[in-house]
Order: structure tokens, then C-alpha cells, then sequence
């Protein structure tokens, strides 16, 4: 029987309704066979979940922590402020303002509590995932490679494209 490897990269969001903008994240830390775990953590909603959460992760043996929240979106930067992980944000796209609250909610963060953050909705959470991928390959050969043929693969892709 094979054991599944510990999380290295935690993916939380405020709200079962961020997953499918957070899945995105999810899928290419897949691709890349990279261990993480995806769970609701809301700052409002469940806020002693979220300081336990951010308290253990690193104990845990959890790298980076990928946050989205939506509206509100309080979850990256209060995990940040208890933990000394990296954390990443991705504002989801809101329903009444269409995510620019949650990037403003994200990105403005005080001096001393970073935050790193994506562009609002898919691209954001795709490329949370690549920076988090990114992080974790400075100290894995193996991951560093495989990103290396992902630049590569993109490039003969858009270099090969035709227009109609
Ligand atoms: C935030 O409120 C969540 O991150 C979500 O984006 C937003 C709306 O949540 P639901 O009302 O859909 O649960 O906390």
C-alpha cells in the first residue's frame, strides 16, 4: 500500500462557492504531482478554524499557503498575520462589484504582513499554484525541471499557434 505524502501547499478558501475559481490551483499543483490539500477556511465565518489553521500549517510540514476569498476578502492577509509562511492570495470574482473588491481587500495590505497577490478569478488561482510550484522548485531539482519543460512546452505551443 502506498502513503500519501504529507500537504505541502495548503489551498483555503472563505467559501465552497471559491472552488470553482480555486480549482484552477488545485489542478496545477496536480499536474506538477505536487501533495497539497484543499479546504474552506472562512475568516468570518469560522474564524478560530482559520487561526488554527494558520497556526499549525507550518508544523504541519505545509511550504506555502494559497488563500482566495471573494467580496470581504479578509482570509489571506489574517492568516498571514499568524503565520510566517508564504502566503498567496486570490481575490475571487465577486458577484456585485466583479472581484475588484476582493483584490483591493487582498492587495492592501499594511508594511510587515505580506501578502502575495494574484490577479482576480482563474488566472489568479492558476497562477497561485505556479508561484507556489515556484517557491517549493528553489530547493527541488526534480520540481525546477519540470518547470523548465512547462516554459519550454508553453512556448513551442504559442510559437506552433495558426490563425484561422
Ligand atoms: C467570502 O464571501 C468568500 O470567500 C466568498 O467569495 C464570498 C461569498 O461567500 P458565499 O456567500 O458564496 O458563501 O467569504
Amino acid at each position: 500500500m502506498t502513503e500519501t505524502p504529507p500537504p505541502l501547499v495548503g489551498v483555503i478558501m472563505g467559501s465552497k462557492s471559491d472552488w470553482e475559481t480555486m480549482r484552477y490551483a488545485a489542478a496545477i499543483l496536480e499536474e506538477f504531482g505536487v501533495p497539497h490539500e484543499c479546504r474552506v477556511v472562512s475568516a468570518h465565518r469560522t474564524p478560530q478554524l482559520m487561526a488554527d489553521y494558520a497556526t499549525a500549517a507550518q508544523s504541519r510540514g505545509i511550504r506555502v499557503i494559497i488563500a482566495g476569498a471573494g467580496g470581504a476578502a479578509h482570509l489571506p492577509g489574517m492568516v498571514a498575520s499568524q503565520t510566517v509562511l508564504p502566503v498567496l492570495g486570490v481575490p475571487v470574482q465577486s458577484k456585485a462589484l466583479s472581484g475588484l473588491d476582493s483584490l483591493l481587500s487582498i492587495v492592501q495590505m499594511p508594511g510587515g504582513i505580506p501578502v502575495g497577490t494574484l490577479a482576480i478569478g482563474e488566472a489568479g488561482a492558476r497562477n497561485a499554484g505556479l508561484l507556489a510550484i515556484r517557491i517549493l522548485a528553489t530547493t527541488d531539482d526534480l520540481l525546477r525541471a519540470k518547470l523548465e519543460k512547462f516554459h519550454t512546452d508553453m512556448t513551442h505551443k504559442v510559437l506552433g499557434d495558426t490563425l484561422p
